[in-house]
């Protein structure tokens, strides 16, 4: 049994994303920057977490922050230079932490050189980098766009009388992967971070990257979903394996991609170590549990059910069980803060329900991905106002909606829960102004919470606080390898109050149980005796077991059990 374990540090490390913009600022200019990390390096290495992935911090014109970049090889000046991303890299590896970069290459910015060459003629050498539709075919067939005001993929370039692709805003072009010289500059650069020492990459919308670059109309199946179809291109397996014999297997590194679209199903082709492609991906079901069919940004008008979240991990657990190995998050820079979606960010609630959420992502398999300020249990800040928003998405959105006459204020309603900027306020270090990130006027405001314990510097001195409840149960992952690797069974399957399972290694058996409800509750657990349990960690000092294996836990009330 133990060799069949196949250890992996990217298996056993915890990740710690952060979106650098938002960190930490030393230059007095509001936005975050690399030294802003690396005056934070010995905090996050003693939170115990073990990798570093870090948000684009290439150079770029920022239309989408980052994800829109026009040197691959270059450091945003806002964030600093190239000697403060090796000294950065040094200061990590002298503390034991790895880094994991972002691979943007499904797009690049239309400010790259090859993009700024491809427009200038249709038999320019760069020409053929992008996807051009020439006027003379007519329009072409429906794409849609994500950031696109009028959702519309194709943007007329008049210079050469031709349409350009972009799933993404009019200034992240989609990069024709069919080119195999498209493909090698991707190779090359991530070599080039790799011989810098980078430790991998988690790559953007890489379910995307390929095409059928006849862009026929739209099968009918798809009806108007258009993310299914789009993680769905003819040479995608092709490409990942080439990618991975040219540059992956000749590095001790990971790699985790970013995949709407893709499906259960699908979910082996791109990690099952046979194949030789990716470690992990991200998917999207949970992303989507509290959001209306098929729509990425409108929240569902019903409450999502504790029973559909458990059937998510559930079944994403089942199809990793043998081969292949998951990745757990609760939000990103792209969604909602955990606490405020998944918990409840009431003040009689915030404590217990951000721990409560922490011991599900520490305790579950599959690499867990934390998003800076979960630890402290940062939440949505709902902005009330347009003016407040930073995010493309937000403010295009808006500006659709406004042309076409929509109803503005529901949108507004809707946002202070679905933003991707409620994730993208600034760590909120002490409670001094702008919570410690600057001394300036933020580029994104600072969430007032700060000034009532949402902050590092008060809960790192109260050892009840929310960030020393992560550093524990980071701990007990850490010291339990069952909590890794262990099979997972669930319990309680229709509860909607609670989540429980046991996770099985050899003869160790851990049971995690996880209130999800506001109020007291309590139930049997028939499977085994849990007699001789011994509590290893809880939120909570309530006891949780009664008698004759009836259990009953505190509003979020979090436990894991030891059975001997
Ligand atoms: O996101 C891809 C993606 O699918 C998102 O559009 C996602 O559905 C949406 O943000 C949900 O709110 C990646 C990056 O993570 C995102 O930040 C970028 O804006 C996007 O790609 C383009 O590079």
């Amino acid at each position: 049994m133990k060799n069949e374990l196949n250890r992996q540090w990217w298996k056993e490390g915890i990740v710690y994303q952060i979106y650098p913009r938002s960190f930490q600022d030393t230059t007095g200019n509001g936005i975050g920057d690399i030294q802003g990390i690396i005056k934070r390096l010995d905090y996050i290495k003693n939170l115990g977490v073990d990798i570093i992935w870090l948000n684009p911090i290439y150079e770029s014109p920022n239309d989408d922050n980052g994800y829109d970049i026009s040197d691959y090889r270059n450091i945003m000046a806002e964030f600093g230079s190239m000697a403060d991303f090796d000294e950065l890299l040094q200061k990590m590896k002298e503390r034991g932490l790895k880094l994991v970069m972002d691979l943007v290459v499904n797009h690049s910015s239309d400010e790259h050189e090859w993009f700024k060459e491809s427009r200038k003629s249709r038999d320019n050498p760069y020409r053929d980098y992008y996807h051009w539709w020439p006027a003379e075919k007519g329009t072409p067939p429906k794409r849609w766009s994500f950031f696109d005001v009028e959702s519309n993929a194709w943007k007329y370039d008049e210079q050469t009388d031709a349409y350009y692709l972009h799933c993404f805003s009019v200034k992240q072009p989609d990069l024709k992967w069919e080119n195999k010289k498209v493909r090698q500059e991707v190779y090359d650069l991530m070599k080039f971070w790799f011989e810098k020492g980078v430790d991998g990459f988690r790559m953007d919308v890489i379910s995307f990257i390929s095409k059928d670059t006849n862009f026929p109309e739209l099968p009918a199946s798809y009806n108007g979903e258009f993310i299914p179809f789009y993680a769905n291109g003819p040479k995608l397996h092709d490409y990942l394996q080439e990618m991975n014999e040219s540059v992956l297997q000749n590095y001790d590194v990971m790699t985790v991609g970013e995949a709407p679209g893709v499906t259960i199903d699908q979910a082996l082709n791109f990690v099952d170590a046979d194949r030789k492609e990716l470690d992990m991906f991200f998917h999207f079901d949970l992303m989507a549990l509290d959001r209306e069919e098929g729509e990425t940004f409108l929240m569902a008008k019903e409450k999502w059910k504790l029973s559909e979240f458990k059937k998510i991990h559930s079944d994403w657990d089942a199809v990793f069980a043998e081969k292949g190995w998951g990745s757990m998050y609760l939000n990103n820079h792209d969604f909602p803060r955990s606490v405020s979606r998944w918990g409840n960010d009431s003040r009689t609630h915030w404590y217990s329900s951000a721990t409560m959420l922490q011991t599900f992502l520490l305790s579950m398999r599959g690499t867990p991905y934390f998003y800076y300020g979960e630890e402290i249990g940062m939440t949505n800040i709902k902005f009330d106002t347009i003016s407040d928003y930073r995010d493309i998405n937000t403010i295009n959105r808006y500006k659709t909606i406004e042309a076409n006459g929509g109803d503005l204020k529901a949108f507004l309603e809707n946002e202070k829960d679905a933003s991707r900027d409620n994730a993208r306020t600034p760590m909120q270090w002490d409670n001094s102004k702008n919570a410690g990130f600057t001394t300036a006027q933020p580029w994104l405001k600072v969430n007032a919470n700060f000034k009532h314990g949402v902050n590092v510097a008060e809960q790192d001195s109260n050892k009840d606080s929310v960030l020393n409840y992560f550093r524990n149960m980071v701990q007990v992952r850490k010291n339990n390898l069952a909590l890794i690797y262990g099979t997972y069974t669930l319990l309680q399957k229709d509860n909607e109050a609670v989540y429980a399972y046991t996770r099985t290694l050899d003869d160790t058996v851990f049971l995690v149980l996880l209130s999800f409800s506001t109020k007291n509750t309590s139930f049997t657990l028939t499977e085994q005796s849990f007699e001789k349990a011994k509590l290893i960690i809880s939120n909570d000092d309530a006891p949780s077991i009664k008698t004759d294996n009836i259990f009953e836990l505190k509003p979020y009330q979090a436990c894991i059990y030891k059975l001997m």
